[in-house]
């Protein structure tokens, strides 16, 4: 079935969560719903807001915008708009936008009646943006503890930070993440070179059905883990990655404030190595 047929047959209404048929309709190739209208509000405010405050700024190079979250002094209060308010109003905006629009693939999953695995997948990058912005920050007692938005500035934000628990390499859950992020390009690399050597193969051979992917594994490992199960290891490996990064950056500071090297000593000093 051609895409714009099939759109056409399942551009329906209902299965929106809020607002029932008043924004129930597509601009073009996109579904509005109510939370395609909170997204776009929160977006248009919080990048207005970003322009605003860079203007009141020194420099209109991309690279070195920065607007800075409230001095430490300020704790969990709020902030004049130049020291730092403006800063709590775009966090305000950004979560307000990315939880609109993971609501929003909520709504076109329930129009199609498929899973809710994608909205699920988003939830966790939210996760690990929330946990640098408002569940840090309010567990070490001020807005403060958030990252500026700049280009250039938050890059410096992740240097500091790491150098201030002296060797950020050494957090475990920071290796956990890493390892994570590694297997899911190593999976993906494995899975889309697979995939196309098997469907996409050269001038005047025959595309080969899925027991060949099987069959390349099998002689390769012993193993081969499926077709579906590659997208299962897939998903499994990206939340992860996404999941303890959260973690990592939640623990540093609320609940360890030495160098990380120095959590380690538990395991120097087994008795075992004596
Ligand atoms: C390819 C999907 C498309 C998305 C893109 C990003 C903006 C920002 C705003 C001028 C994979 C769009 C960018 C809307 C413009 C202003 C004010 C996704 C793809 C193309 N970072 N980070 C980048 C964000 C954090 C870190 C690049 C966002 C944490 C390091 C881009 C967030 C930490 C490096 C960017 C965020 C951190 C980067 C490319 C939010 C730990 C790089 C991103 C909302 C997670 C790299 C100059 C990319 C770079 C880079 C955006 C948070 C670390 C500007 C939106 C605080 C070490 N980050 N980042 O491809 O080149 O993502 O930086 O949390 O080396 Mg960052
Ligand atoms: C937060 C982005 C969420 C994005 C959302 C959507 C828009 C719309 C619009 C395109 C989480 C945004 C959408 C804006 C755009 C359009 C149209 C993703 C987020 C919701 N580190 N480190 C990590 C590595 C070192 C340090 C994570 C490697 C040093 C600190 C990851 C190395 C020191 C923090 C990671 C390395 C240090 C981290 C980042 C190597 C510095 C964090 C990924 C090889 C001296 C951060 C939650 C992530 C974290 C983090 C990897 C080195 C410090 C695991 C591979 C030793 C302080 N590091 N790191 O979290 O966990 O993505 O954040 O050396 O805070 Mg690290
Ligand atoms: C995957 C896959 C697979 C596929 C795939 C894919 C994963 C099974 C079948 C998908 C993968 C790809 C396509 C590969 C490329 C993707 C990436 C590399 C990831 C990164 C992506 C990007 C960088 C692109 C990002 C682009 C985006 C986010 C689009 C931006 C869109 C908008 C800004 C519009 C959003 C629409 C909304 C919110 C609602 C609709 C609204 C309008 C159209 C505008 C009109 C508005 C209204 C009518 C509402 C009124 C608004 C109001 C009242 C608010 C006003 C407020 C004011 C303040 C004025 O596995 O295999 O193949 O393809």
């Amino acid at each position: 079935m051609a895409l714009l047929s099939f759109e056409r047959k399942y551009r329906v209404r209902g299965g929106t969560l809020l607002g029932g048929d008043l924004f129930d309709f597509w601009v073009g190739p996109f579904f509005v719903g109510f939370f395609g209208v909170t997204t776009l509000f929160c977006s248009i405010l919080g990048t207005g807001l970003i322009i605003y405050a860079a203007s009141l700024g020194p420099t209109w190079n991309p690279f070195l915008i920065s607007i800075a979250p409230p001095d430490l002094k300020y704790g969990l209060g709020l902030a004049p708009l130049r020291e730092g308010g403006f800063w709590q109003i775009i966090t305000f905006c950004a979560v307000g936008a990315f939880v609109s629009w993971m609501l929003r693939e909520v709504e076109i999953c329930r129009k199609l009646g498929i899973g809710y695995h994608v909205p699920f997948a988003f939830g966790v990058a939210i996760f690990a943006y929330v946990s640098l912005v408002v569940i840090r920050p309010m567990l070490l007692g001020a807005w403060g503890f958030g990252f500026p938005y700049g280009i250039f500035s938050h890059l410096d934000w992740v240097s500091n930070t790491g150098y201030q628990y002296l060797h950020f390499h050494y957090n475990p859950a920071h290796m956990l993440a890493v390892s994570f992020f590694f297997t899911t390009t190593l999976a993906l690399g494995l899975h889309g070179s697979l995939v196309l050597s098997a469907v996409n193969p050269a001038k005047g051979t025959d595309v080969k059905s899925p027991e060949f992917e099987d069959t390349f594994f099998r002689d390769l490992i012993g193993y081969s883990i499926g077709t579906l199960g590659i997208h299962r290891l897939g998903l499994f490996l990206a939340l992860n990655a996404g999941f303890w990064s959260a973690i990592c950056i939640i623990i540093s500071g609320p609940f360890w404030t030495r160098g990380w090297p120095e959590w380690w000593t538990w395991w120097l000093n087994l008795p075992i190595w004596s």
